[in-house]
């Protein structure tokens, strides 16, 4: 079947309704096939992987999360690609929870600039009791704004998992990182087991898991295999999955790593979209390193969701002006939220493209 074929065959909402094609989802992936994938001449990846993408999304569609780091740095955990673990001299000020008033004031910010979906951060190994009263209760009042809530608080117990979801907590992140294999090299002092059992206490709660990894921290193609074969063999897949480059963080032990062949990144984009169909696969930390042409590829590539706004957690994003400027030049538009009409919200951001368009015809006039 062509693209243009598979774009108008069915719609994507017939498609996601089609128990067939959801049960068609594989959860039985093997290293070879999967390295096979990897290896496709770049043009046959990246056509299998628009191809699955148009059997599921719409082509110019792309989500957008805003992220926001609620309790900052001091982190007791040693990841050796974080800029806020207290094994890691990056010279990054710790801050205490953030107030919810504060909180809130940032996801009204977040909402006007056009984000669905309002993600909160917090660099714990797990929320202690005492937290959890705030945690939840930023959860109830973004919600109550009408965005789409993440959180990404460290590892959950069965009834933390719970209260948030309790809380109306939409999704949560916690991330695989890398492979069973590497992972020895990143991180000591929790285990991949942990890390798994918290992704099975989030699925069992009823909220929407993103899970995914880093790719660019000296990991080889097996690695990458690895990851990508424990995500999308998980009885459900994630709903998200945040692929992200490293952001080398002086400092930490892989400021110095080697950089990543950008065609690596955009494979291991390709193959995840092709694994796990109809997640939305984040191009995630690292896009400031990334020229748009590269960002292009990815969105080519099956990625159908960003981070939006100048900030990640404690390390730089592309400007929001700089995002939507992209948006207008691929013709891509933001994502709705699904089964909300919130018109006046997803005005926000198209207005915002809007004016950016003209701004660009105002310099091109100019010229
Ligand atoms: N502390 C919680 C945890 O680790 O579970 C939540 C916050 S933590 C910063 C969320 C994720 O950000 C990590 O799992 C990692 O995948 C990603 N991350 C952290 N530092 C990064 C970096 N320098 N480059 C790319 N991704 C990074
Ligand atoms: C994810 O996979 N990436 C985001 C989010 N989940 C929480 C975090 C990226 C952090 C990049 C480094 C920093 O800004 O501190
Ligand atoms: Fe702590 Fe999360 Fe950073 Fe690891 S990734 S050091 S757990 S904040």
């Amino acid at each position: 079947m062509t693209i243009a074929a598979a774009a108008t065959s069915t719609t994507s909402t017939e498609l996601k309704s089609s128990s067939s094609l959801v049960n068609s989802q594989r959860h039985n992936w093997g290293v070879e096939e999967i390295t096979q994938l990897f290896e496709m001449p770049l043009n046959d990846l990246l056509f299998k992987a628009q191809t699955t993408h148009r059997q599921y999304f719409d082509a110019n569609e792309v989500q957008v999360s805003t992220l926001l780091s609620i309790k900052t740095g001091a982190c007791p955990e040693d990841c050796k690609y974080c800029p806020q673990s207290v094994h890691n001299d990056t010279g990054l000020d710790a801050e205490r929870l953030m107030k919810v008033k504060e909180v809130i004031k940032e996801a009204v910010a977040a909402k006007q600039q056009g984000a669905t979906r309002f993600c909160m951060g917090a660099a714990w190994k797990n929320p202690r009791a005492k937290d959890m009263p705030y945690v939840l209760e930023m959860v109830k009042e973004v919600k109550a704004m009408g965005l789409e809530t993440c959180m990404t608080l460290g590892m959950l117990a069965p009834d933390q998992a719970e209260q948030l979801a309790d809380a109306g907590l939409d999704y949560y992140n916690h991330n695989l990182d890398t492979s069973p294999e590497f992972y020895g090299s990143i991180i000591t002092t929790r285990t991949y087991q942990d890390r798994l059992d918290t992704l099975h206490n989030v699925r069992h709660s009823g909220m929407k898991v993103c899970a995914g990894g880093i790719v660019g921290m000296g990991e080889n193609l097996r690695d990458r295999v690895g990851l990508l074969q424990q995500l999308a063999n998980m009885p459900q897949h994630p709903e998200s999955v945040p692929i992200n480059m490293l952001v080398k963080v002086e400092g930490t032990p892989l400021d110095q790593v080697e950089d990543l062949e950008p065609f690596d990144f955009i494979r291991t984009v390709a193959v995840a979209r092709i694994l796990m169909p109809q997640s939305h696969v984040r191009l995630s930390a690292g896009r400031e390193a990334m020229n748009e042409q590269m960002q292009a590829m990815c969105f080519f590539a099956g990625a159908n969701s960003i981070f939006y706004g100048e900030r990640l957690l404690t390390t730089d994003n592309p400007a929001a002006e700089k995002d939507r400027a992209l948006f207008v030049k691929l013709g891509i538009r933001p994502e709705k939220r699904q089964g909300v009409s919130d018109e006046a919200h997803q005005g926000a951001i198209e207005q915002a493209m809007v004016n950016a368009k003209s701004d660009q015809l105002f310099v091109d006039a100019s010229i």
